[in-house]
C-alpha cells in the first residue's frame, strides 16, 4: 500500500510542520487498522516549504530528530523493516524555490535518524545543557496558499439547520476555511486531563452539591442539568465552551462552573433561580456564551452553575414589519435573526457586531456596537421580560401593562420608558436580573456606500478625530465609523505575524511600513471605513462633504470598494455595515499560535487632546509589555469606544501574564488621566468598576444598595461587572491588585506548553506507529 500525503503551501514553524506530519501518520495508522491485509506499507510527504533560507528544512529534521530521541520505541522499531530503500531524500532547487521533502518510512532514513539521535546525545552526554533538538529555525514564511490548503482536515462547524448557535448555511466554507486556519496554527491539544473533577461551588460539600443537582435534576429534567467534569475543550469561535473561557487569561481550569443547566421558558428559569435561593448556590446566565475578549461564558466565582439560556432559549418570538421590531430571546444569533429576515423576504436590516455569531440579547445587554445607523444596540432595544434574581417576573417599559385578555402589550415595542423610572438600564452589565426576551427595533433598508480613507503619518491621528467630530455631530457621517492602525491591514490579511515578521519582539513600525507598501492601502498609517446611506444623491453629497473634509490631511487617499481587490476587508466591512453578519474578524486570531484575545475598552471624548492621551498610553504601554498594537476606534461626535485587542498565545504563560499586566496597568493609568473602559473582562471588572469611585464610591455603594435588596441571598453572578452581593463582600474575592498575574501558571506543571505537548504529542503518536508497525508484521509474518 502507497499512502501519499501533500501538503502544497507552506509550513509556518515547526510546531505545524510537526502538526502535519503527525497527522498523516495517524491517517495511516488508522487505514492499516481499517485494512490489516494490505501487504506493503509505505508512506510520502511531500511537503513544499517556500525557501527562505537552506535552514528551513531544520523544523523538519528537528522534529524527526525529537521524535526519534524522545522515544525508545522507534529506535527498536528500526530494526523491524530492513527490506525497504530510502528513508528520507531532500531535494531543494535553488533559494526562493519549492523544496520538496520526501520522507519514505525505509530502514534507511532511520539508520540517519539513529546516527543523528546517538550524535545528539553524544553531545548532551558531553553537556547536558545543550539543547535537545539542536537546529530550530526561526519560522518559515508563510503564503496566503498554505492557509487555504489544509483546509479539508477539520470536521465542518455546525450549520444553522443544524444548531441554533451554529454558522448559515451561505457561510459554511468560509467558517470552514476560518476553523482550518485556525487549528493549522494550533500547538495545544484540543484538552488536557482535569487536574480535578468538579470544581465546587464555595462554602459547599460535595454532598450538599450532589443533592443540590439532584433536586435541580428532578424540577427541569435530569438531561437538562450536566455535570462539567469532562476535559475541558476550547474550541473556537462556531464551537465553543459552555464550561471556561476558551480564552484563558489564568489556568485554563481557574474559571470553571461546576455544572450547567438548560431551562426552556421563563418559566423554567424562575425555577432554577428559586433552586438557586434554596441551595445558596451561585449562578451564572449566558445567552450564547460568545462573549469572547470580556470572558466568553466563564462564570466570575467558579463552581457557580451556569445557566444556558441559548440551547432550549432561541426562539424569535415576533417579527413586526410594521413596526419594525421584534422580540427575541436570548439564543438568538444575528445570524440567526438575519437568516430569518432574509427567509419571510422583509425589507429590513438588523445590526451586527463585527462577528455575527453572538446573542442579540446577551449582546445588547452588554451594551455592545454594531455599525448601521442603529448601532447602539441598548438604546435601540424596547421592552424586556426579566426574571428577578428572588423568582419574581418583571416585564419592562409598556409590558409593564397588561394586554387586553392577557395578550401581550401592543406598545410593548413601540415606546420605551413608559411611566415612571426607566428601569431596563439596570439589567445592563448588571447581575440585578435575567433577561429572558427581549425587543428590538429594526433598521428599513436602503442604499449604502462604504469608502475607506488612508493617512499617511501616525501623527495624524489627533487630526482625524477632529475632522469627524464636526461630521459626526452633523450626521454627516452615516455610522459609527472604525479607524484602525495600518497594522491591522496586515492583520486582517489571515495570515499570522510570522508570516510579516520573524522576531518575537512586536512588529517593528518600519517593517509594517514596507509590507503596507505592497498592500491594497499603500503605505499608510491609519485607515478610515466609513459607510453612508440613503439615495444615491444623498451619499453623493456626503460623499463629497466628507472627502472635502478629510481633504485637510495632506496624503489622505480615498477608496471605494470597487477599487480593491475582491479579498480586501473592506468588503467584509460593507457587509458589517449593511447589517450582514459575517466571521471575517476571526482573522485576529491567526496572528499567534493559540491565539486569545482581550479588549482593553476605554471611552474617551472625541477630541484630539484626549484621543492623543489615551492613544499614547496604550503606545507606551503595549511596548513596556511587548505587545503589538491593535487600535479599532470605533468614533462617535461625542465619544469613541478606543478597542485595543490585545492577542496573546494561550500556551505561553509568560503571554498571559504579560497581556494582564498590560491590562491591569492600562486601566490604571487610563484611570489617572480620567479616562475609564465602557466593558472589559470578567477578571477585571473589579479593578474597572473600582476606578469608577467618585465621591467616595458612590456608584458602586447605589449599585450594592439594589444588589442587596433584589439579591438578598447572593446567588445571581457574584462579582459580574464588579457587584458584589454582600455575603461576599470583604472576603477577598476582588481583583484589584497583580493577584491575575500572579494566578497564571501556579497550577500548571509546565511553564511552557509548547515543549511538553510536543513531547507528549511525539510519544503519543510514536507509540500509535509502533503500534501499526506490529500488526503489520503479524498480518505478514
Ligand atoms: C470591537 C468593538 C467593540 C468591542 C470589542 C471589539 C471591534 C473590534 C465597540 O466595541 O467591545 C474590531
Amino acid at each position: 500500500m502507497a499512502t501519499s500525503y501533500t501538503a502544497q503551501g507552506l509550513m509556518s514553524n515547526l510546531y505545524n510542520a510537526t502538526k502535519f506530519l503527525f497527522r498523516c501518520f495517524e491517517d495511516l495508522v488508522d487505514e492499516v487498522h481499517g485494512d490489516p491485509h494490505e501487504s506493503r506499507l509505505s508512506m510520502l510527504i511531500h511537503c513544499e516549504y517556500e525557501l527562505v533560507n537552506t535552514n528551513c528544512v531544520n523544523p523538519v529534521l528537528s522534529l524527526l530528530h525529537e521524535w526519534v530521541y524522545t522515544t525508545e520505541a522507534s529506535i527498536e522499531l528500526t530494526k523491524a523493516q530492513p527490506e525497504y530503500g530510502d528513508f528520507l531524500s531532500f531535494s531543494t532547487h535553488g533559494l526562493s524555490c519549492p523544496l520538496m521533502v520526501s520522507i519514505r518510512r525505509t530502514p534507511n532514513i532511520r539508520q540517519a535518524f539513529i546516527n543523528s539521535v546517538s550524535e545528539q546525545r553524544g553531545a548532551r552526554e558531553k553537556n547536558p545543557n545543550s539543547p535537545k533538538v539542536p537546529h530550530i529555525a526561526p519560522p518559515l514564511h508563510l503564503s496566503r496558499n498554505w492557509a487555504w490548503t489544509m483546509s479539508t482536515h477539520q470536521p465542518p462547524p455546525p450549520t444553522l439547520s443544524e444548531k441554533y448557535s451554529g454558522v448559515p448555511e451561505r457561510l459554511a466554507s468560509i467558517a470552514q476555511e476560518a476553523k482550518d486556519r485556525l487549528w493549522s496554527n494550533k500547538t495545544l491539544p484540543e484538552s488536557v486531563p482535569r487536574r480535578c473533577n468538579v470544581r465546587l461551588p464555595p462554602g459547599t460539600s460535595r454532598d450538599a452539591f450532589d443533592k443540590a443537582i439532584a433536586s435541580l435534576r428532578c424540577d427541569i429534567g435530569a438531561e437538562n442539568v450536566a455535570l462539567n467534569d469532562q476535559p475541558l475543550v476550547d474550541g473556537w469561535y462556531l464551537e465553543h465552551p459552555n464550561t471556561h473561557d476558551a480564552f484563558h487569561v489564568v489556568d485554563q481550569e481557574d474559571l470553571v462552573c461546576s455544572a450547567v443547566v438548560y431551562p426552556a421558558s421563563t418559566a423554567e428559569v424562575q425555577v432554577v433561580v428559586k433552586w438557586a435561593n434554596l441551595h445558596a448556590i451561585p449562578i451564572y446566565p449566558i445567552s450564547m456564551g460568545r462573549n469572547v475578549g470580556y470572558g466568553g461564558s466563564a462564570p466570575r466565582v467558579p463552581g457557580a452553575v451556569v445557566v444556558d439560556l441559548g440551547k432550549k432559549m432561541n426562539r424569535i418570538v415576533d417579527i413586526d414589519p410594521e413596526n419594525a421590531s421584534c422580540v427575541v430571546e436570548p439564543g438568538v444569533s444575528y445570524f440567526a435573526l438575519y437568516e430569518e429576515i432574509q427567509r419571510r423576504q422583509l425589507p429590513l436590516w438588523i445590526d451586527t457586531p463585527d462577528l455575527g455569531g453572538g446573542s442579540v440579547l446577551g449582546n445588547a445587554i452588554d451594551r455592545g456596537v454594531g455599525y448601521t445607523p442603529m448601532g447602539d444596540h441598548f438604546a435601540n432595544h424596547c421592552g424586556m421580560e426579566v426574571v428577578l434574581p428572588n423568582g419574581e417576573l418583571l416585564r419592562t417599559g409598556m409590558g409593564a401593562l397588561p394586554g387586553k385578555d392577557g395578550v401581550d402589550n401592543p406598545t410593548w415595542q413601540s415606546f420605551q420608558p413608559a411611566y415612571g423610572p426607566y428601569s431596563d438600564g439596570i439589567f445592563s452589565q448588571s447581575n440585578f436580573g435575567i433577561v429572558c426576551q427581549m425587543g428590538f427595533w429594526l433598521m428599513h433598508e436602503t442604499a449604502h456606500q462604504s469608502y475607506m480613507i488612508t493617512f499617511p503619518r501616525d501623527e495624524d491621528f489627533p487630526d482625524i478625530v477632529e475632522v469627524i467630530r464636526p461630521l459626526a455631530q452633523k450626521r454627516i457621517l452615516g455610522n459609527i465609523p472604525q479607524l484602525r492602525h495600518v497594522v491591522q491591514e496586515l492583520n486582517v490579511t489571515g495570515l499570522p505575524k510570522s508570516h510579516w515578521y520573524s522576531g518575537p519582539s512586536p512588529i517593528p513600525r518600519e517593517v509594517v511600513r514596507k509590507h503596507a507598501a505592497q498592500l491594497p492601502c499603500g503605505e499608510c498609517s491609519w485607515v478610515f471605513y466609513g459607510t453612508q446611506y440613503g439615495d444615491d444623491a444623498g451619499i453623493n453629497s456626503q460623499l463629497d462633504m466628507i472627502k472635502s473634509a478629510f481633504s485637510k490631511i495632506k496624503g489622505s487617499k480615498f477608496f471605494l470598494p470597487k477599487d480593491l481587490p475582491v479579498d480586501h476587508y473592506i468588503h467584509s466591512r460593507a457587509l458589517v455595515c449593511s447589517g450582514v453578519p459575517v466571521l471575517r474578524e476571526l482573522d485576529w486570531l491567526n496572528w499567534k499560535p493559540n491565539a486569545a484575545h482581550l479588549f482593553f475598552s476605554p471611552i474617551t471624548p472625541t477630541r484630539a487632546e484626549d484621543a492623543k492621551i489615551v492613544h499614547d498610553i496604550n503606545v507606551r504601554l503595549h511596548r513596556k509589555y511587548g505587545f503589538d498594537l491593535f487600535p479599532t476606534l470605533c468614533v462617535a461626535g461625542r465619544e469613541m469606544h478606543y478597542i485595543a485587542n490585545i492577542i496573546y498565545d494561550r500556551a505561553s504563560n509568560d503571554e498571559k501574564r504579560r497581556a494582564a499586566g498590560l491590562m491591569r496597568e492600562l486601566i490604571a493609568a487610563a484611570a489617572k488621566e480620567g479616562y475609564g473602559e465602557y466593558r472589559t473582562h470578567i477578571l477585571f471588572a473589579d479593578q474597572v468598576a473600582g476606578t469608577y469611585k467618585w465621591n467616595n464610591n458612590a456608584l458602586m455603594r447605589f449599585n450594592e444598595t439594589i444588589k442587596d435588596a433584589l439579591d438578598p441571598n447572593g446567588i445571581l453572578a457574584p462579582g459580574r461587572n464588579g457587584i458584589w452581593p454582600k455575603n461576599y463582600r470583604g472576603k477577598g474575592w476582588q481583583l484589584i491588585g497583580s493577584e491575575v498575574e500572579r494566578a497564571v501558571g501556579v497550577t500548571s506543571t509546565s511553564d511552557n506548553v509548547h515543549t511538553c505537548y510536543s513531547t507528549y504529542l511525539v510519544s503519543n503518536i510514536v507509540l500509535r506507529l509502533y503500534a501499526s508497525e506490529l500488526l503489520h508484521e503479524m498480518s505478514h509474518p
